[in-house]
Formats: structure tokens, sequence, C-alpha cells
């Protein structure tokens, strides 16, 4: 595996890891304000982008690549209110589909067809990221964001599994 290419992929491992770490900031904060049902789908998301850094690191592995593990920045600790919060998830996961598609077009420079494949999961993954988070923020400027209302989607947030 050519080093530019590796070199590309542990920076996304970084930026996976640093999504896990917000998310797990954004559902310690819900839980705080009494919204057990947003830290829920918060903390599901977690655990989601560690899938998605681990996803990465085994296939560097997998290729006989080196895994570089860079430190992972702090994330904050307020958010504001809940459609402040999603708005953030939102301008982040903007963000990871920039760097995916950029990922992605350097593994086509690169001639590398594995990793090509492989983005071919994430690209997908980011339509729906993305979707989600639209469309919460969506309910919430639809219903506002106090009482009973806020509660009904504080409920339907705690399915997620
Ligand atoms: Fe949220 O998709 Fe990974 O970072």
């Amino acid at each position: 595996m050519k080093e530019e290419m590796q070199v590309a992929i542990n920076a996304q491992i970084q930026k996976e890891f640093y999504s896990s770490y917000l998310y797990l900031a954004m559902s310690a904060y819900c839980e705080k304000e009494n919204l057990p049902g947003f830290a829920k789908w918060l903390k599901v998301q977690y655990q989601e982008e560690i899938e998605h850094a681990m996803k990465f690191l085994n296939h560097l592995l997998e290729r006989g690549g080196t895994v570089k593990l860079g430190a992972i920045a702090e994330p904050p600790c307020e958010f504001g209110s809940p459609k402040a919060l999603f708005e953030e998830v939102l301008k982040h996961e903007k963000f990871i589909t920039a760097s995916i598609n950029k990922l992605y077009e350097t593994a086509i420079a690169e001639k590398d067809y594995p990793v090509q494949v492989l983005l071919q999961w994430f690209i997908s993954e980011q339509v729906e990221e993305e979707s989600s988070a639209c469309a919460i923020i969506e309910k919430l400027k639809m219903v506002g964001e106090k009482g009973a209302p806020l509660m009904y989607i504080d409920k339907e947030l705690s399915y997620r599994k």
C-alpha cells in the first residue's frame, strides 16, 4: 500500500475517533440536560463512529500497512439547545463527507482499488448520516424545543438501537 494512502487513512481514523469522542460529549451533555432519548441516540452514534474507525484500521492491517494513531482533540462540553446541538452534528458530518470524498480522490489518484471499494460503503453511509441529522433538525423546527413535543422527540430517539 502506497505511503500517501496510508497517511490519508491514518488521518481518517483520527477523524472517526474524534467523531466518536464528540458524540460521547454530546450524549453526556444531553443526559445532564434531562434528555435521555437524545443521550441514547448520541451514544449509539458514538459506538458507530468507533466501528467506522475500526473498518479503516482493519483495512490498513489487512493490507500490510502501518497504523499510526494520532492524538484526539478535546471536544466541547456545552452544546446549547437540542436544535443547536443537531446543527453541530450536521456540520460535523458534512466535514466528514468532504474528508471521505477527498480520500476517494486520493484512492483514484493512487490507483488503490481496494480502498475505493471500502470507501463506497462510507460514501453511502455519509448520505444516511447527513439525512438523519437533517430529519431531526426539521422535526425540532416543526414542534419547537420545549415541553411535551420535545419529550415526544426524546422518546422517539430513545428507540435507536
Ligand atoms: Fe459520522 O460518520 Fe464516521 O465520522
